[in-house]
């Protein structure tokens, strides 16, 4: 604890004194105006806002910038390009480019992070059992990678070292290409050593793959558990859902009550060898790996997911409420692994979403559902 503890003075405080590069540098220095001048102690954080306890990273992240919002990878389902094989398969087709960029993954505090189209998690490519995949990928950052699937495939297109086309040097391409299956809520990531780097560094995104005969009808969401070393000793001083801490704490996440939700939960945590979820004020469903149509465990309220294992959560919220969803590690938690759902009526949605800057198309994306009847739609990379 005591190392903890230490480790979370040095994240708030003291990773501007080392440097990390001239945009941290700068807007470092704004954090930490802010720090002197709006919080009670150096290791209290200000109290942002009432409903969570103080807890929170205090200022906003610039998502525009970033290049990606938390509260729309929740929905960003890629179906890829659509069209029918001559055998009647469907084919999906996606393009997945590797670059280097700077990320801000808490108010103020950046990651130089390596993508997989510019932001982290990569995005959630979504198809349905049975679909013929093909992903061309080119690497377009300062480091060798690969794309590993979970999944059936030969060896070939398993995206490791070594076999196959083995790791993809900088400036070349490979495309991968298998049917996906079994159905299941999946993942990828680069499979490039030191594995450990090449992981924690941002090259990793879902992959969802839906039955045949789809799910019941259910709002949405992918959520991958990660976590930040700034500082590269090999521990991480930010842990979220989908790479900035403590922002669905900021921005609720607008939830109807009555309504089924349904959560891709994974979990790509680098260093530490568990991590967690825990609904408050409600049980769930868990089906693990997803590749169970009925739950493997029943009325629970925590999860824990090691490395890459991963699952579905299955929950209905009764009443209205602020209600806090979080690691039940404590210390993720307050390092920024916390969420809250705003439960709502049917009639207040409009107003919830509008709330955390999103509007109806949130809405249609979050419900659109599984693939099955969707073959039509094209969705760009
Ligand atoms: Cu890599």
């Amino acid at each position: 604890m005591f190392q903890k503890h230490i480790r979370r003075l040095w994240a708030r405080r003291d990773f501007l004194r080392l440097g990390f590069g001239s945009t941290a540098s700068v807007v470092g220095a704004a954090l930490l105006g802010r720090t002197a001048a709006g919080q009670e102690t150096e290791h209290a954080p200000a109290h942002d806002t009432q409903a969570h306890g103080g807890s929170l990273l205090v200022g906003d992240v610039d998502h525009a910038k970033n290049g990606f919002d938390p509260l729309q990878l929740l929905v960003d389902w890629n179906y890829g390009r659509v069209s029918t094989l001559d055998n009647g398969q469907t084919l999906r087709e996606y393009d997945i480019v590797a670059f280097d960029r700077e990320i801000e993954i808490a108010p103020g505090l950046f990651f130089p992070a390596w993508t997989y189209n510019g932001r982290v998690p990569g995005p959630t490519l979504r198809c349905t059992e049975g679909d013929r995949v093909r992903i061309r990928f080119v690497n377009a950052g300062t480091h060798p990678h690969t794309m590993h699937f979970h999944g059936f495939h030969t060896a070939e297109m398993d995206g490791i070292p070594n076999v196959g086309p083995g790791v993809i040097g900088t400036g070349e391409a490979f495309t991968y290409e298998f049917d996906a299956e079994p159905f299941g809520c999946h993942l990828y990531h680069c499979h490039a050593v030191p594995l450990k780097r090449h992981i924690h560094k941002g090259l990793y995104g879902a992959f969802i793959v839906d039955p045949k005969a789809g799910r019941p009808p259910a709002r949405e969401m992918m959520m991958i558990m990660n976590a930040f070393d700034t500082n590269f000793d090999g521990d991480n001083e930010i842990y979220a859902v989908n790479s900035v801490g403590h922002e669905y704490a900021r921005r609720p996440i607008p939830l109807i009550a009555g309504e089924r939700v349904r959560l891709y939960l994974i979990n790509l945590t680098e260093f530490d060898p568990i991590n967690s979820i825990h609904l408050h004020a409600t049980f769930f469903d868990y089906y693990d790996h997803g590749t169970t149509l009925e739950p493997t465990l029943r009325t629970v309220d925590t999860v824990m997911q090691c490395q890459a294992q991963r699952g579905i959560v299955e929950f209905t919220y009764r009443w209205p409420g602020q209600y806090m969803f979080h690691a039940h590690q404590s210390e993720f938690a307050e390092l920024g692994w916390m969420g809250m759902f705003n439960v709502v009526t049917p009639e207040h949605f409009p107003a919830a979403l509008e709330a955390v800057g999103l509007d109806a198309s949130w809405d249609e994306k979050s419900t659109r559902g599984s693939t099955a009847n969707l073959g039509h739609l094209e969705v760009a990379t």
